[in-house]
C-alpha cells in the first residue's frame, strides 16, 4: 500500500546532478573514475551519472556492473537468511589505482555492498571504493556508509521504497509503501 512519494521525475534528476558534481569534487575530476552499477537498477542510475559527469567534465567516465543474488524468495531482512553472494561482474577496465564507485538504487542493511566491495577486491586493486546511493533507507547491520546520497528517507523495516526508473519501468519515481 501506497504511503506516499517521495522523488519525482525532477526532484530525482537534480539529486543526480548533485550526485555527479559531489563525485567530480570529491575525486578531483574524473579521470581515475570507475563507476561500477549493481543490478538491477544500480546499472541505469550509474549510467545516468555517467552521462551527466560527461556533460560536466566531456570525460566519458567507464561503467561496470555487478550482479548480486539474493537467496530470498521475499523482501523480508537479509540478515534472517543467508547472505546476498556475487553471481557475475563486468569490469572491462583495469582497476588498479582507480577510484572506483559503487552505484546502488537502496541502501538498507550494507549486505549487498559488502559482496559488491568483494567482488571488485577480487577482480583489482583500486586506489579507493566509494558508494552512492538514490536512496539510504537506513537500518544498516554492517559498517557502511554511502559517500553520495540522493535522498535520506528514513523508514521502519515495515515499510519497503519502491525505485522506479524510466529505463526499465517507464517511469522515474520513488515512493514509500508499508507492506
Ligand atoms: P533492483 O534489482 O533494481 O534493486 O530485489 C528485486 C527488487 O526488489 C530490487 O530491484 C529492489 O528494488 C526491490 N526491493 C524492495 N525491497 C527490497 C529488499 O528489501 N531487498 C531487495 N533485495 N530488494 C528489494
Ligand atoms: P542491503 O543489502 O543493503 O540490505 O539492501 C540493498 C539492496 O537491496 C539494494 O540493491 C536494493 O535494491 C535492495 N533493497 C533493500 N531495501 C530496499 C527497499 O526498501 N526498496 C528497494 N527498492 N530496494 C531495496
Ligand atoms: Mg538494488
Amino acid at each position: 500500500k501506497k504511503k506516499a512519494d517521495i522523488l519525482d521525475e525532477a526532484a530525482m534528476n537534480r539529486a543526480l546532478t548533485r550526485m555527479s558534481h559531489e563525485i567530480l569534487e570529491k575525486n578531483k575530476g574524473g579521470e581515475e573514475l570507475i563507476l561500477v552499477g549493481i543490478k538491477t537498477r544500480g546499472v541505469p542510475i550509474a549510467k545516468r551519472l555517467q552521462d551527466k559527469i560527461k556533460q560536466i567534465e566531456s570525460i566519458e567516465v567507464p561503467v561496470g556492473e555487478i550482479d548480486i543474488t539474493l537467496y530470498r524468495d521475499d523482501l523480508e531482512k537479509v540478515s534472517t537468511n543467508s547472505d546476498p553472494e556475487i553471481k557475475s561482474a563486468t569490469i572491462d577496465e583495469d582497476l588498479s589505482g582507480k577510484n572506483v564507485i559503487l552505484i546502488d538504487d537502496v541502501l538498507y542493511t550494507g549486505r549487498t555492498v559488502r559482496a559488491a566491495m568483494d567482488a571488485v577486491m577480487d577482480i583489482g586493486r583500486p586506489a579507493l571504493i566509494q558508494l552512492g546511493v538514490l536512496v539510504d533507507r537506513g537500518h544498516r547491520e554492517l559498517p557502511i556508509r554511502a559517500d553520495y546520497v540522493g535522498k535520506n528517507i528514513p523508514t521502519s523495516e515495515k515499510e519497503i521504497i519502491v525505485v522506479q526508473l524510466n529505463e526499465i519501468d517507464g517511469d522515474d519515481r520513488v515512493s514509500i509503501y508499508e507492506k
